[in-house]
This record gives C-alpha cells, structure tokens and sequence, in this order.
C-alpha cells in the first residue's frame, strides 16, 4: 500500500518543472504543542481550519513528519540547526527541566550554525516572530542567531513561576523587552500583523520568516473575534486563530504577487496535550479551566513529553506552487531535513563534513530520486530515554532496561502502539540499542558547540 501511494506521487511529478526558481522566500510557520489531529486535513472534526487545509491541498501534506524531541526546546534546536538536539548539547535536563526556563545562562551556542545564518549569507533578509525557546539571554537570542529582526517571547507563555523568581513573561522586539507580562490575547494577532508588515517592506528581497507561534500552548488565549467561537474551546479558538493567521500570510503573498515564489511550511514542535483521564499530572481545582487539555494526537498513542508516536509525529505540511508536486509523503521525515534542505535549496554547498543529522530531501520531495525503502530515526529525551525508527519497527528505550524491558512496535501494522513485540524479536531489539549506542556516541561532537 506504502509504495503504490508512494508511486502515485511521483506519477505527478513528471509534468513539472525541474526543481527551484531563484531565491524563493520561506516562511516557516511553527506550532507550539499541536497535535496530529489537531487540523481538519489530519482529520480534527472540532478544530475549523480552512485556510491550512487549503494550504494542504495545494502542496504536500506528510504523514510520518518527526519531530526530534517530544518537548519545546531540543525540538526548536533541531529546526534551526539540522542536528539531533544532542549532537548540539540542547538534549538533557536543564537544571532538572525538560526545556530552558527563564533566565538560564543555557541556550543554542551562538557558535552552531543556524538555517536563518546561511540563509542570510546568501542574501536573504530574515525574521522571527513568537515564541523562540532558545535561550533568553542576550547571546543566544534570535538576533544573535541570524535574525535581523525579532519580536516575540523568548520563551513558553506558561513560565510566570513567582517562586521560581521568574520575571512576567516579556514581550522582545529585538534585544529588548516591550512589553511585561505580554497580553496573550493579541499576541497571535499582533504576530500576524508583524509578519505581513516585514513582507510588505522586504517584499524585493528573498525573506525568510520563521514564525514559531505561542500556541495551542497552554495557558490558553485568543483575540476577542476568536475567543469562545470554536467547537472545542479555549483550545480550538486559539488554533482557529492560528489558522486565520495563516490565511491572512498567504492573502498577502497573493496581494503582493509573491505566492508564486514563496515556499510554505506548516507544521508543530510536539505533540500536543490531550485530556486524558488517567493522567492526573500537575492537576489541581481548577486545572481545566484554566489548562483547558483538549488537543488531540489521534490517531495515535501518547502525548507531549513522550516518545510515543502521539508526543513526536506532528502534522506538517508544505506547499509551493508549481515547484513541489501535490500528494501525501508517506517516507519518515525529520526536523532535521529542513536545515539541509532549505539552505541547499537556494545554493548553500556545505563542506564534506556539515555535522548534519538531516537529509536534503528536496529530490525526494520533487520525485527526482525515489523513496528509499527503508531510514533509521533517532531520539533521546532528558537524558535516559531513547527512541530509535527503523524502517517500520520502533524501539522505545530507558538507559539500562534489558532487551525484554524494552518497547517494540511495528509502526506499520501497529501505529497505536498496542502490541509490545519485544519479547519475540530479541535479536532485533539488541541489534537497535546497539545502534543507539552507536547514536548517543554524537554527544556533543559539534565542533561549533565548544563554549557553554
Ligand atoms: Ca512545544
């Protein structure tokens, strides 16, 4: 079945052009913690989403798109620089956190080599706007990473802990705080409008716009036009918002001739939260009104922090007019793609050694080479906790289980995660944390990653 969709792709592909236009612009729209079924084309029968299903329709939707972390910071990490997060040192607890908290001395090392710095170097001119999640203090911020421009919080909406010492959760543009504590309810407007204004006044350049939103993270917060409209609460008026906010990007680009030679991408930095029974983490009185879990990973197990397919496979989408082929990719892609695909993409030749965990996967995309049978995909989370996709068989492993304590799926015939094949398919499961072995050897071997 696998193939014959695969196939059908590729059949379209013939009639179009070969590959690239000059210098196309992208822009990269990122969700915080949305869900696999969080959109109507991934199937969300709550969530309205018209203008990214449209998005979708238009250009290439992906089902099994990995994150490389099922939490915020290692996930952004990966975006920015191809890398597994532990190859760059953003892969452990962070003073006993899954993510940087507020005011930590840690973040991206300005030394690794971000996707906004070789864009810039080929000319582009290049934007953040959200939620960054990389470090707050001055030499890990955006504009220290290849952003000319920033405006957003440097990290999640929910980091306001007064014991902690937390300061209120700042709005920066720049270098500098604006805004504090933030109004969360304008915020995914008042990102819109700074994304279009940046087009509007780079629009003769090549742009890159990296638009890492604030939600569905939780706490929850939308516009007035958006908030109580959806079907599914709090959380579905932010994600309509969201989705408003893509459609009034994409209106722009139109208006401003610029669709035909901009690239898009949709897609989310984990899975989401869904309510579920059984867990009664961080719960208190008033939990779910004012955390209000209504995200959805359907059709999958698992939720955000977890190596579960519902914690890391994100819905993803990418669509560029009549340079990409319409269809599904039904092949594993990673976060780690988009760095040596979109810096390869408009010119960039990396040296024989890029330290990248990424693939270009441009050709496979465009159908110029065809869909390997088989990638090796890996994860670590806080420390201990390892995953490992080989092929359509998935490990799921702590630091020092024995083969029989681990988790073994077949992906393929199993995507829920029900049937714990360990026990029967040793011989594989050894042979996969010997390959883990063999991943975890990258700890911080960046050579750009040698300063704190
Ligand atoms: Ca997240």
């Amino acid at each position: 079945m696998k193939l014959i969709i695969a196939l059908t792709l590729l059949s379209f592909t013939a009639a179009l052009p070969a590959a690239t236009a000059s210098d196309p612009n992208i822009i990269v729209i990122f969700c915080d913690d949305l869900g696999y079924g969080d959109l109507g084309c991934y199937g969300s029968t709550k969530n309205r989403t018209p203008r990214v299903d449209q998005l979708a329709n238009d250009g290439m939707m992906f089902t099994d798109f990995y994150s490389s972390s099922p939490v915020c910071t290692p996930s952004r990490a990966s975006l920015m620089t191809g890398c597994y997060p532990r190859r760059v040192g953003m892969h452990e607890d962070f003073t006993g956190h899954w993510v940087l908290i507020p005011r930590s001395r840690r973040g991206l090392n300005p030394k690794e080599l971000t996707v906004a710095e070789v864009l810039k170097s080929k000319g582009y001119v290049t934007a953040c706007v959200g939620k960054w999640h990389l470090g707050d203090q001055p030499p890990h911020l955006p504009t220290q990473h290849g952003f000319d421009y920033y405006f957003g919080i440097p990290y999640s909406n929910d980091m306001q802990s007064a014991g902690r010492g937390d300061p209120p959760l700042p709005l920066v543009k720049q270098s500098r705080v604006i805004e504090a504590p933030a109004d969360q309810t304008t915020l995914t407007k008042r990102y819109t409008e700074q994304v279009i204004s940046f087009i509007e006044d780079n629009q003769a350049k090549p742009f890159f716009v990296y638009l890492p939103h604030t939600f569905p993270h939780l706490p929850l917060f939308a516009s007035p036009e958006f908030s109580g409209k959806s079907a599914n609460g709090r959380y579905g008026d932010s994600i309509e918002e969201i989705d408003w906010s893509t459609g009034q990007i994409l209106d722009c680009l139109d208006r401003l001739k610029l669709a035909e030679n901009t690239l898009v991408i949709f897609t989310s930095d984990n899975g989401a939260i869904p309510n579920d029974p059984l867990d009664d983490t961080d719960k208190y009185p008033g939990w779910q009104e004012e955390m209000p879990r209504l995200g959805s990973n359907l059709p999958f197990r698992g939720k955000k922090s977890q190596l579960y397919e519902g914690g890391i496979r994100t819905p993803s989408v990418i669509s560029w007019q009549s340079h990409l082929p319409k269809g599904k990719m039904l092949h594993p892609i990673h976060m780690t793609d988009w760095m040596p695909t979109l810096t390869q993409l408009v010119g960039y030749r990396p040296g024989s050694d890029p330290q990248w965990d990424g693939q270009n996967i441009w050709p496979l995309l465009t159908g110029e080479v065809p869909v390997p049978e088989e990638r090796s995909i890996f994860w670590n989370f806080r420390g201990s906790s390892f995953g490992l996709r080989n092929g359509d068989w998935k490990l799921i492993y702590e630091e020092g289980q024995s083969a029989e304590e681990t988790e073994l799926f077949h992906i393929d015939r199993d995507p829920y995660e029900t049937r714990n094949l360990a026990g029967e398919n040793l011989g594989r499961v050894e042979e996969m944390i010997g390959e883990i072995g063999e991943q975890r050897k990258l700890d911080g071997t960046s050579k750009r990653s040698d300063v704190p």
